[in-house]
């Protein structure tokens, strides 16, 4: 099965006009990927090529266009580039470049490595060596190699855990799956998959069962496992069967640690709890089109607020594309639980939530609070 995009590292190429940033994904993906030429403003959209990385694995490569361009259309596509950085997990950025774009990058904390391009015939400029850059050629293939090695290096210091914490490897793990009348026929969702995957890697022994067939699970263990994970809509009935010394959790609760900020979320759904009756709420998904979600963004979710807070309180549910960039208007963001998007995209999402001083908390987390389950 093709790996999904969300489950793909996001390595985006950024740098002027002309500097050899198409050059670089054909050299990367040894094929005619992008088109190149010598008139600046090649590259009009943000182009991605999904490709095995050498020491990667599974990645997305993002050519943009250069960032330099100060036409009345360059600026436009520059304004790509810029949005780019929203869904970039390594940025490699090519020099010279606007400090100004430096300086957005690391704000942002988004990995980045630098490089000097057409190191053929361009020598490098000392006035950059703080930032390390690594000398790179598309025409001989100069520093490729070192320029991978560095891709997998930062790829691999991202890399994170969902059952961190949870669990360690090599322990004993049941998870409460309800396969109601919601959930795919013949499917598990993606959620479920990703987790079992997870613990087989990291070679725990894992039950897994319906909400029903719990305590017979439980009953049939020598040992009690030392973590259960639930469907959050079990959270209440499998609470009161959890052996001492077991913890629990939920699937929505460990995406939200790994795709986002359990803390913040946590403090964002006790504001909500606290909203009054005039209340303006934003729900955003992460995909522009989620019909699995569809239900619980526009539907459930609304219900449960309504019936918390009043019916007074206003909500706007919005997709992807339509994320607002003043979100002052609102006293609370509700995230969808990002099954389709990077933990990136999600941390981007906070940090403009954050700085426009705005809640923040994600489908999961709300779920739980509404629900007193938490
Ligand atoms: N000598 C040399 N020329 C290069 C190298 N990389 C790219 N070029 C040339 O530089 C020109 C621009 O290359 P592109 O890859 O189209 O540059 P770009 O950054 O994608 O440009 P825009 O899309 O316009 O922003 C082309 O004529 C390439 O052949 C290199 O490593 N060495
Ligand atoms: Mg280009």
């Amino acid at each position: 099965m093709k790996t999904p995009n969300s489950e793909r590292v996001h390595i985006a190429i950024f740098g002027n006009c002309n500097s050899g940033k198409s050059s670089l994904i054909n050299a990367l993906t040894g094929a005619q990927t992008a088109i190149v030429s010598d008139v600046a403003g090649t590259t009009t959209d943000p182009v991605k090529k999904s490709i095995e990385l050498q020491g990667v694995g599974a990645a997305v490569l993002i050519d943009t266009p250069g960032l330099d361009d100060n036409t009345e259309l360059g600026s436009l596509r520059a304004a790509q580039s810029h949005k780019a950085l929203l869904t970039t997990d390594i940025a490699v950025v090519f020099l010279p470049v606007a400090q100004s774009f430096i300086a957005k990058v690391q704000a942002m904390e988004i990995p980045a490595i630098f490089v000097a391009p057409k190191a053929d015939i361009q020598p490098l400029d000392s006035h950059y060596a703080d930032l390390s850059p690594i000398a790179v050629s598309s025409t001989t293939g100069e520093g490729l190699d070192a320029l991978r090695a560095a891709i997998a290096a930062k790829s691999h210091s991202e890399e994170r855990l969902l059952t961190e914490g949870i669990c360690n490897a090599g322990d004993c793990v049941v998870l409460v799956m309800p396969q109601d009348s919601s959930a795919p026929k013949r499917r598990l969702i993606k959620p479920q998959v990703e987790v079992l995957r997870e613990l087989l890697d990291r070679r725990c022994r894992v039950f897994c069962c319906q909400t029903e067939e719990l305590a017979s699970t439980l009953q049939s263990l020598v040992c009690p496992p030392q973590a259960i994970i639930t469907d959050s809509s079990a959270f209440a009935a499998v609470r009161p069967l959890v052996p001492e010394g077991t913890k629990l959790t939920s699937f929505s609760i460990l995406f939200a640690a790994y795709k986002g900020d359990i803390a913040l979320f946590r403090e964002g759904a006790k504001r909500m709890l606290a909203l009054p009756a005039t209340a303006r709420i934003l729900i955003a998904e992460a995909c522009a089109h989620t019909p699995q979600n569809e239900d619980i963004g526009r539907v459930k979710l609304p219900r449960l607020l309504r019936k918390r807070l009043g019916e007074g309180i206003e909500i706007d549910t919005v997709g992807s594309g339509d994320f607002p960039n003043d979100l002052t208007p609102y006293d609370l963001i509700i995230h969808c639980g990002a099954c389709m998007a990077t933990r990136r995209y999600v941390l981007s999402r906070i940090s403009m939530a954050q700085s426009q001083g705005v809640p923040m908390t994600n489908y999961g987390v709300a779920i739980a609070a509404l629900l007193n389950i938490e």
